[in-house]
């Protein structure tokens, strides 16, 4: 049922999905991602934003009916939401629906780093398995390791289970410790880093995880030391991640995300202990049209009934009449 045709601005890049369903419920506003290119006629009536990735702050200025903006993602983070809340709009995310992929993504890299599958592949379609024979021995592997989570939310959970059947021994890291779970807590990341010998990013990209693993904790971590982030690029101080990469502070380094997409530091690049991955944390279509469905349904439910479904904490509103 169409919804009196409310207005939906899309700036640049939205999955597929969501541009498919919009028109059926709303007025498909496609625009660039640029808000100097927005007229005051574009603007006028607008009453919702769905967006993939960053959201210029500028749009608050310029969309004076705005009521919500729909996230494309579970981590909002590319949303000024403290911007968003002073002026009682509301903003959404998808979590859940995205859990399970991205916790099998994050076994599969923790996997690659350790037993550098992908280098074995490549060394198979390079005809070197003929040529040189077999691919040389991975000097690193999962067993015996002490696996420390870094956020232990909706996806660190999941990722701590996945784990659980691989045998390794898992601990965590969070600002509150998590009740009836057997898996060690640690109030700092430092205090964790010094403990366990692999360590999970998988906390939001916030002012409070910003760069905190830094060389401090990279050098506690040690020589046999793996690092995979599959969180956010912020909260990795990358400079000093490819200094203790190449100096053997740590032994490798698993990446599905970076501070300043799609851009790669050259010195990851180049570096043949690592491994990367371009944010495909939750890229399957089956995943991504659940979350593109989350994205809809949130903008339905908030003008149909004045609530969204998942609204993030920061945001709790209902909406006004009228
Ligand atoms: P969530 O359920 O909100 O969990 C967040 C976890 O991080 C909680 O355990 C939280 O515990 C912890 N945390 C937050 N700030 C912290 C801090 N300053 N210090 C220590 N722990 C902190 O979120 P989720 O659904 O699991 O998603 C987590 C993040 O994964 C997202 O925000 C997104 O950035 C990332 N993600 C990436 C991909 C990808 O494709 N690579 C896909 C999906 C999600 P406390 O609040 O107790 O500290
Ligand atoms: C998405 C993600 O790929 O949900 C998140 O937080 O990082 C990924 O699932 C991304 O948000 C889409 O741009």
């Amino acid at each position: 049922m169409p919804q009196g045709r409310h207005r939906i601005l899309v700036p640049g890049n939205m999955n597929k999905h969501v541009l498919d369903r919009l028109p059926q419920h709303f007025e498909l506003v496609p625009v660039s991602s640029d808000p100097a290119l927005i007229t005051p006629e574009i603007a006028s009536g607008i009453g919702g934003i769905a967006v993939q990735g960053k959201l210029a702050p500028a749009f608050f200025d310029i969309l004076p009916d705005l009521e919500i903006i729909a996230n494309f993602g579970v981590g909002y983070d590319g949303v000024d939401v403290e911007r968003a809340a002073s002026r009682n709009v509301v903003v959404t995310n998808t979590p859940d629906v995205l859990t399970d992929e991205v916790a099998d993504t994050t076994i599969a890299l923790l996997l690659n780093t350790l037993r550098r599958l992908p280098a074995a592949e490549q060394w198979l379609r390079a005809g070197r398995w003929v040529s040189d024979g077999a691919f040389p021995l991975s000097p690193l592997t999962l067993r015996g390791r002490t696996v420390g989570l870094y956020g232990l939310g909706r996806i660190g959970l999941a990722i701590a289970k996945r784990l659980e059947s691989f045998g390794v021994a898992i601990a965590y890291h969070t600002r509150t410790p998590r009740e009836g779970l057997a898996y060690k807590h640690y109030p700092t990341l430092l205090s964790m880093a010094q403990a366990v010998d692999t360590i999970v990013v998988i906390v939001p990209g916030t002012d409070s995880t910003y760069r905190t693993v830094n060389a401090e904790v990279l050098q506690a971590l040690g020589a046999n030391g793996i690092l995979v982030n599959m969180g956010r690029g912020t909260t990795v101080d990358e400079a000093a991640l490819v200094d203790a990469l190449q100096r053997g502070v740590i032994a490798g380094a698993g990446l599905d995300v970076f501070e300043a997409e799609p851009h790669v530091p050259d010195g990851l690049l180049a570096l043949p202990n690592v491994s990367l991955l371009p944010h495909v944390g939750s890229a399957s279509q089956a995943t991504r049209n659940a979350m593109g469905d989350l994205v809809v349904d949130n903008l339905v439910a908030w003008f149909e009934t004045g609530a969204a479904l998942t609204p993030v904490p920061e945001t709790p509103f209902k909406r006004q009449a009228g």
